[in-house]
């Protein structure tokens, strides 16, 4: 496969270069694409060197897959042209993934949707995509009515420039602001900009995104995104309220035996999920299972993931990993 990295000297292209190398990727030719600034810097994968193009060549290189990350703008206007020149786009930003024409996926719960016509694919936000991943097994099991979610998500979901901010906050430097705070032994409950209903857009992505790719309308999500000085990996405090009651013994065994899913709970052995134990894993962990006792049917647990890959990088790749197994690119 002729594989374009658009963004690849991104924070996410950086890791989609290297989860495609250690998952042994069919790449026979690699394009690193990035912005005019970067043309002709050299990226190394796999031992060889590679010129970074930009996007108008890399249209005219016509890879078969193209995986992008390089923001909303760039997508917007650019993986149509790819999409045009018979690439298949996979699409990291938010710019496709509420238009009903683009198809949402997370490999493990919808990935069947996808077909040849799909030429642009969305991959959805990364607190949203480790929040399914533990509700998808759970919502067929006992149905759910309403989830209650809070985020507590690291600077890296914001870029280089965040993580810059709180690296010299550390030091003791005084430096670029990526937030309108300093972040450093704070938490700011301001994910992504404010929208007219008072919510933020990373909250409104967490209310949205999950009814389109479970395909179901039938439950809401009600979000409160936080940001805190980690440095990697995005924490869930998650309400669950369901239809039907459920047995936590049954939670426990369903979420452990759905693939990418891994519970972590015993508190006799203080076991449960944290970044410093998610960080650089594909898997989302799971833990602090336990009911809620103010309300019948409801679960509380507590959801830890790698934003950069399960919640980027990872899931983009495996989207074009379910592509080519099933001969539809
Ligand atoms: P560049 O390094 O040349 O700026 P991050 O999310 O970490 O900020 O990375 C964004 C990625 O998207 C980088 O690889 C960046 O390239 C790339 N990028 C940003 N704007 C454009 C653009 N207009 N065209 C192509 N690539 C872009
Ligand atoms: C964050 N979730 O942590 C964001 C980063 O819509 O793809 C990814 C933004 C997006 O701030």
């Amino acid at each position: 496969m002729k594989v374009a990295v658009v963004g690849a000297t991104g924070m996410v292209g950086e890791v989609m270069l290297k989860v495609l190398a250690e998952r042994n990727f069919p790449v026979t030719e690699l394009i690193p694409v990035a912005s005019e600034r970067s043309v002709g810097k050299t990226i190394t994968y796999k031992g060889t060197d590679y010129k970074v193009v930009g996007l108008e060549t890399a249209v005219s290189m016509r890879p078969d897959i193209a995986l992008f990350s390089a923001g909303g703008d760039t997508s917007v206007e650019w993986a149509p042209k790819f999409a045009e020149a018979g690439t298949t786009v996979v699409d990291n930003s938010s710019a496709w993934r509420m238009d009903p024409t683009k198809k949402l996926v997370v490999p493990e719960i919808n990935a069947n949707e996808l077909t040849k016509e799909d030429k642009i694919i969305a991959n959805p936000n990364c607190s949203t995509i480790q929040l399914v991943m533990a509700l998808a097994p759970l919502h067929k099991a006992f149905t759910m009515k309403r989830v209650v979610v809070s985020t507590y998500q690291s600077v890296s979901g914001t870029g280089v420039k965040a993580v810059k901010q709180l690296e010299n906050e550390i030091a003791g430097i005084d430096g670029e602001m990526a937030y309108p705070y300093p972040i450093g032994r704070n938490a700011l409950p301001h994910c992504d900009v404010f929208l007219e209903n008072g919510y933020t857009k990373e909250e409104m992505k967490l209310a949205q995104e999950p009814q389109k790719i479970l395909s179901d309308s039938t439950f809401s999500v009600s979000a409160t995104a936080v940001r805190i000085p980690t440095a990697g990996g995005h924490s869930e405090s998650v309400n669950v309220q369901f239809e039907n009651d459920f047995d936590l013994a049954e939670v426990r065994k369903i979420l452990s035996e759905t693939p990418g899913v891994v519970v972590q709970d015993n508190t006799a052995t203080n076991s449960y999920p944290m970044p410093i134990y998610a960080h650089d894993k594909d898997d989302v962990f799971v833990g602090r299972i336990r009911r809620d006792e103010t309300q019948p049917n409801t679960l509380n647990m507590w959801i830890v993931a790698d934003n950069l890959r399960k919640g980027a990088a990872t899931n983009t790749i495996q989207i074009a990993e379910y592509l080519i197994k099933n001969e539809l690119v």
